[in-house]
């Protein structure tokens, strides 16, 4: 007999349209013929939320009973990407979903295209953060996620006269279907004041903490799916309000202004975003961020155990919990208050619990990415902390003591706190101190963090010290993305690839195939294509899916030098002057990224590509040969139109300056070649696909740093190199700026005089390893090899064998298969 499929439930088509019209109808109070795309998009998500609730309940009810060891993954970011095309492919709805809204005479790539961008990260932090809960889920591990309910994430990026403009992001403007607020779940965490001593009832001496002031947290809760499993485990953002509504005794003073601007300062608290990357401020209202939502989270995972009648001294037995970098590493001193303080444990007791509680992912060598807050702002806003980190620190010395005997240098290099001028707490010494495991994102990192910033903490604590290379979940960035590339290789491997992305290498038995080989290059084309559509409609120029896709997309900074990338389009520019007839492969340069609004350098790079991208895209002897492309506002959502339709992919960031990079591993898979140096993951990349696979140019990290040590000179480059002198001198002369010969300066200054991160040392070798790119690109066919066989090989750069290394290594927790009953 025919089954009556439940409305919240049912997957077949006609039930997905009726559900569909249900929801517009009941939640978005439409009748199809006045609603918006919005409307359409808010009536499928809702559709796509019913059909997940059931494992998502039934996955939080199985952790309840069962008390399972459970990661909690701490970071002040997750960039997260549109939620709905991630949960189609999760559920493995996209297809009969696609076909529902058909019916409906409606397309699912637009309303896709609907969904705001949930921009709560700058960058690599945050997007590894989004990707690991995603294997997480995926590997059936009981975990949740914790951070900050952000009501602005990242800015939006326009740009006006080749400039970039910042523009807030209202995402939850039309509101989001994602997430479930709990705010019976609602906690308290306390700010400033003093601390006082006092004598308990046992005639123990005891601290009592009286704040200055409350703010209350308010979880927000998100499914987070693993990829066709019935695990889905929980995102909670935790959102800052004030604890009434009105300070009554304020209030009541008359003062109604005082007190309504109180609640609204709590609020300040996860209002945004900080759009800072790789460079620390010491701003309070972080601290207070980094505060915030670490005390929730702790206090939460807290009343959890209770609640599931595990003891407190078991604590570490139930929860692993990763530092995603610094930022929340507060949350060593504030474990530490917990249990002595709330709870009565003894100091030693509470120290062994929380040095096997923690472990730190260190995500940058850059010194001024290095968090250190001011011991008078940290005591002003944290008084007890503050005393716990000095106690934790006079005890780690006393350690080294012992170890190194009286060696005060040592002592002052390792010392928690900075004493060289004003006071410093120095938070990646607190977090190695605090933590059982310190891992780097790369093997080459975590090399260089053992002999470079961490190297006495490395003598001290060899055994920490782990890798654990950065991976990226293939469901988003492949099967999500990059539809024809998936059908394609399904048709011929099957679908095991996207669980297990090792058996990828069955693709490498293909590349003799002819006809394999003409689909790959057609699905390439077609993408490629795509892109062409997107930047005609959005910018204006006409690209030419022929020429070579030369993408460099991630965040704008010196160390992974758009000004190189952009020095060698005006070397090609020159050359195309001086001969008009040069036969060069047709190129078109894309760039994509956000600058931290402060980065003076970094604007001016983004003016500069902007700037060249005018005259070289009107000039009638460039012709079609180059053209140069600014894509406003990357972002996830965008991000995955671009990698699928890269050729070339720019990793050229001075060797041993980029941890490990993850963009670089999403272009690869798509079938991108890497242009770029020995650093990061690239060194791993190369490697893997085969050295043959891969444009290898500069110098070494070892190179990088002899050079610097006999005393670099970027003058004997400019005089030594007369293409370079070329190029350089041709944007000194407003060539680029309508005559303006002081736009530039600042940037061609700092090449010049200081050049910290050698791109002129780099230059030649980045210019002939162009070259050839330049002359692969023409034989098309080996091409399309060298291309299949970075697709086939990239298996080790899923985020599933990320965190498969961090269970086996770190974290030691067993996955929990989840019953749904029907
Ligand atoms: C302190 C503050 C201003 C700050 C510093 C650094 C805020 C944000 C950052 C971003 C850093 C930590 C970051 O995103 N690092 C990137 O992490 C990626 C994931 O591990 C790496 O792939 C990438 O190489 C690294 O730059």
């Amino acid at each position: 007999k025919p089954r009556i499929e439940d409305d919240r439930t049912g997957i077949d088509i006609d039930t997905l349209k009726r559900a569909f019209l249900d929801n517009l109808f009941y939640i978005q109070a439409k009748f199809p013929k006045v609603s918006t795309k919005n409307d359409y998009y808010m009536a499928l998500a809702y559709t796509v939320r019913d059909r997940l609730l059931n494992r998502w309940l039934h996955t939080n009810q199985t952790y309840l009973e069962r008390a399972p060891r459970i990661v909690a993954y701490l970071s002040a970011e997750f960039l997260m990407g549109p939620h709905l095309g991630n949960n189609l492919i999760d559920l493995g709805l996209y297809e009969p979903v696609k076909q529902a809204i058909a019916e409906l005479g409606l397309d699912l790539n637009e309303l896709l295209e609907q969904e705001e961008e949930p921009g709560l990260g700058n960058g690599g932090l945050g997007r590894l953060a989004a990707c690991y809960i995603d294997s997480l889920a995926t590997l059936e591990i009981p975990s949740v996620a914790y951070g900050i309910r952000y009501e602005y994430g990242i800015f939006d990026q326009e740009i006006k006269d080749g400039w970039q403009v910042e523009v807030t992001d209202r995402w939850l403007r039309y509101g989001n279907p994602w997430e479930v607020v709990r705010p019976e779940s609602e906690l308290m965490v306390k700010f400033g004041g003093h601390t006082e001593t006092f004598i308990d009832e046992y005639g123990v001496y005891r601290v009592q903490w009286v704040p200055y002031k409350v703010v209350k947290g308010v979880p927000y809760d998100t499914p987070i799916l693993g990829f066709k499993t019935n695990t889905a485990n929980t995102l909670r953002l935790w959102k800052a309000e004030a604890p009434e509504s009105f300070d009554f005794a304020v209030f009541n003073q008359g003062d109604y202004f005082g007190a309504v601007h109180q609640k609204s300062e709590s609020e300040n608290i996860t209002k945004v975003l900080y759009p800072n990357d790789e460079t620390y401020q010491g701003k309070q209202l972080r601290l207070e961020q980094q505060y915030f939502f670490v005390s929730c989270s702790l206090q939460d995972m807290i009343r959890l155990a209770k609640m599931q009648g595990v003891a407190l001294e078991r604590f570490h037995e139930h929860f692993a919990i990763q530092l995603n970098d610094t930022h929340p590493t507060i949350a060593i001193a504030e474990l530490m208050r917990l249990l002595l303080d709330e709870h009565g444990f003894d100091w030693d007791r509470a120290w062994d619990i929380t040095t096997k509680t923690f472990a730190y992912t260190n995500h940058t060598l850059l010194p001024e990415a290095l968090e250190r807050w001011s011991v008078a702002m940290l005591g002003g806003l944290l008084p007890r902390h503050l005393e716990l980190i000095y106690e934790i620190n006079s005890r780690f010395l006393d350690e080294v003591r012992i170890k190194f005997f009286e060696d005060p240098d040592r002592i002052a290099r390792m010392s928690i706190i900075d004493e060289s001028g004003e006071r410093y707490v120095r938070m990646a010494h607190l977090a190695c101190v605090g933590s059982y495991a310190i891992n780097g994102v790369a093997e080459l990192h975590s090399r260089l963090l053992k002999q470079t910033v961490l190297h006495d903490f490395y003598e001290m604590y060899p055994e920490k010290f782990v890798n654990v290379t950065n991976g990226v979940t293939p469901r988003r960035f492949i099967a999500l993305s990059n539809p024809r590339l998936t059908s394609l290789i399904t048709s011929k491997i099957g679908d095991g690839w996207l669980k297990n992305l090792g058996e990828l290498r069955k693709l490498e038995s293909l590349v003799d195939d002819a006809g394999f080989r003409n689909d790959f290059y057609q699905v390439k084309q077609a993408v490629k294509q795509d892109l062409a559509d997107y930047v005609r409609a959005n910018h204006g120029v006409e690209i030419n899916p022929e020429s070579i896709y030369d993408i460099q997309a991630k965040r704008i900074h010196e160390y992974k030098r758009q000004h190189l990338n952009a020095l060698y389009i005006i070397t090609l520019y020159n050359r195309l002057k001086a001969n008009p007839s040069l036969d060069i492969a047709p190129r078109t340069f894309l760039f994509g990224g956000k600058a931290a609004p402060g980065y003076y350098m970094a604007k001016l790079i983004v003016k500069l590509i902007n700037s060249i991208a005018d005259v070289t895209n009107s000039d009638p002897d460039v012709g079609d040969r180059i053209k140069v492309v600014f894509l406003t506002d990357y972002n996830v959502k965008f991000a995955q139109r671009v990698y699928p339709a890269a050729n070339l992919s720019e990793q050229i960031s001075t060797a041993g300056k980029e941890a490990s990079g993850t963009g670089n591993m999403k272009f690869s898979m798509n079938g991108a070649l890497t242009i770029g140096t020995l650093d990061g993951a690239n060194v791993e990349i190369r490697e893997a696909v085969g050295a043959e696979n891969f444009f290898l140019f500069g110098m070494t990290a070892e190179e990088v740093l002899a050079k610097k040590a006999e005393g670099y000179n970027p003058w004997d480059y400019y005089h030594g190199n007369d293409e370079l002198k070329g190029v350089l001198d041709r944007i000194a002369s407003g060539f680029f700026s309508h005559g303006d010969t002081e736009l530039f300066k600042p940037l061609l200054d700092s090449l010049l005089y200081q050049d910290i991160f050698m791109v002129l040392a780099d230059y030649q070798s980045y210019v002939e390893c162009q070259e050839r790119v330049d002359g692969a690109f023409r034989d098309r066919d080996n091409w399309t090899r060298m291309s299949i066989l970075n697709a086939a090989r990239m298996g080790h750069f899923s985020s599933d064998r990320s965190i498969r290394d961090y269970l086996s290594q770190i974290w030691k927790a067993p996955a929990v298969k989840i019953d749904v009953p029907e």
